[in-house]
């Protein structure tokens, strides 16, 4: 008995020193509603109210709940759009600045019940909820802070006012995946009839830290997106171009919505001391409504790939908007584009030359920690080297000369994002030339190089804050530029 229980003490003691310790979280790390986020990576905006029908992009907060009438207004063509373009959920303006309510809300007369649509019994919110659901989309909401119909606005009622929606959405419509929080606060508008210039003090007005309590409590899986998070972050512009250094860090505590930040949001600071990753917000047309007059410039799906390599191919999150017509459908003009994206995207990413091939580093942490962890397609292992190596090589061997031009990187965020700079080098002519330079890497990056014809790629990572933990390596021959 004696001699069984020592064989097994020893087993267990061999055992536990070969284990290898995985490596310790270095600095702010995501949420498990940021991680799920990030890989969302595309998903719908959709910009719809009373503005479809004036046919403006502001209203003013005076309009006849009458005109909101759309004819055909079908969600599950909105959700078959958005599934069919690869899109992962829907996010609608429940309130825009007119504060017009596309559900039946109980706290104000603007709103779909006082419409003609549907004789005032309609709810679009509802509608699209079931929509998503059916085509398996996650659902967000807008709603905006600034409110140019509501008398209170300017004053301490209206937070009570802006809670009390908040309430409803976030209580009555199931699960919400993301509430966006708008930074836009204009001045002018209707405000019950006074028809005035109100300015708030963007810093102190909306006492953000007790509304985003609400959100906590009643939708605990939801992140909360505005210009400085508290989950979220804005990307500084609304062109499409997030930043090729982008960390998901910031100092948010130093910021708030609506301030003077562009710059530092696209970035973020490597020194920020709070996880609140980048996501870019861009509209398929120039407006963010509807008009007829743009239906000759919807984005083309060429245009709109740019902009995914800007976005999603930058380490951010892309929130596409393609707003309803007044038939209260997707326009086919934006549909087609839309699909013809997808299938470019499709074209684009077609066949991963690194998988499968051997990858070698030049040094590694130990067992469980190879660099053929970076194209065995989970994305739960990674290669890493030990604590105190901060910089470290992989390289793929494509086994014969092969045509290439586009790679993708992630990191294993669970841990915090490291990588501060790396290259991307392709062994030719007997010698290894740099393709790509770049900075930092983050949750993914997708980066264009032209095309070169190799039997190896190198990653460098050349500096990181701690060991470097890459994921995942792809790499492509795209038949675009
Ligand atoms: C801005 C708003 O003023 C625009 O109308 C639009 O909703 C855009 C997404 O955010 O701040």
């Amino acid at each position: 008995m004696k001699n069984i229980c020592f064989l097994l003490l020893s087993l267990v003691m061999l055992f536990s020193c070969s284990q290898v310790k995985p490596p310790d979280p270095f600095g702010p790390v995501p949420s498990e509603r940021q991680l799920a986020w990030h890989e969302m990576e595309y998903y719908m905006f959709v910009h719809f109210t009373v503005n479809t029908f004036t046919d403006k992009e502001w209203g003013y907060g005076d309009e006849k709940e009458s005109v909101f009438n759309p004819t055909e207004l079908d969600c599950r063509q909105w959700a078959r759009v958005a599934r069919d373009a690869g899109m992962k959920g829907i996010i609608i303006t429940a309130k825009h600045h007119d504060g017009f309510c596309l559900w039946p809300s109980k706290f104000t007369e603007h709103s779909v019940k006082n419409s003609i649509w549907k004789n005032g019994k309609g709810d679009v919110l509802r509608e699209l909820r079931s929509a998503c659901d059916e085509y398996g989309l996650k659902f967000g909401v807008y709603l905006s802070p600034w409110d140019r119909n509501s008398s209170f606005y300017g004053t301490p009622e209206y937070l009570t006012y802006y809670r009390n929606q908040l309430r409803e959405l976030l209580t009555e419509y199931g699960d919400i995946f993301e509430v966006w929080f708008d930074g836009a606060n204009g001045g002018d508008g209707y405000y019950g009839g006074t028809r005035e210039t109100r300015k708030i003090d963007n810093k102190t007005y909306y006492d953000w830290t007790n509304t985003h309590k609400i959100v906590r409590e009643l939708q605990p899986s939801a992140v909360m997106f505005s210009d400085a998070g508290p989950d979220v972050r804005w990307v500084g512009n609304e062109s499409g171009m997030g930043s090729l250094t982008n960390w998901c860090l910031l100092k948010k505590d130093e910021m708030y919505p609506g301030g003077d930040f562009a710059k530092i949001l696209g970035e973020g600071q490597e020194d920020g001391n709070y996880w609140v990753p980048v996501e870019v917000d861009v509209s398929i047309r120039p407006g963010w409504f509807y008009h007829k007059s743009q239906d000759s410039l919807v984005r083309s799906p060429e245009n709109l790939m740019e902009i995914y390599y800007a976005s999603v191919g930058r380490n951010s999150c892309l929130l596409l908007n393609v707003p309803p017509d007044r038939r209260g459908l997707l326009n086919e003009k934006d549909v087609m584009s839309l699909l013809g994206f997808r299938k470019l995207r499709e074209k684009e990413f077609a066949n991963d030359l690194a998988k499968g091939k051997q990858v070698i580093a030049s040094s590694f942490r130990g067992k469980g920690y190879e660099a053929s962890n970076v194209n065995d397609g989970n994305p739960e292992s990674f290669w890493t080297t030990n604590d105190t190596q901060l910089s470290g090589e992989i390289t793929v061997d494509l086994g014969a000369e092969t045509e290439v031009n586009r790679i993708v990187l992630q990191e294993y965020i669970k841990l915090g994002q490291r990588v501060q700079e790396f290259t991307v080098s392709a062994f030719n002519n007997g010698d290894w030339k740099t393709i790509l330079e770049g900075t930092t890497i983050g949750h993914k990056i997708i980066r264009k190089f032209p095309v070169v014809k190799t039997d190896r790629i190198k990653v460098t990572v050349a500096r990181s804050k701690a060991c470097p933990l890459i994921s995942n390596l792809e790499l492509y021959r795209s038949p675009g530029n």
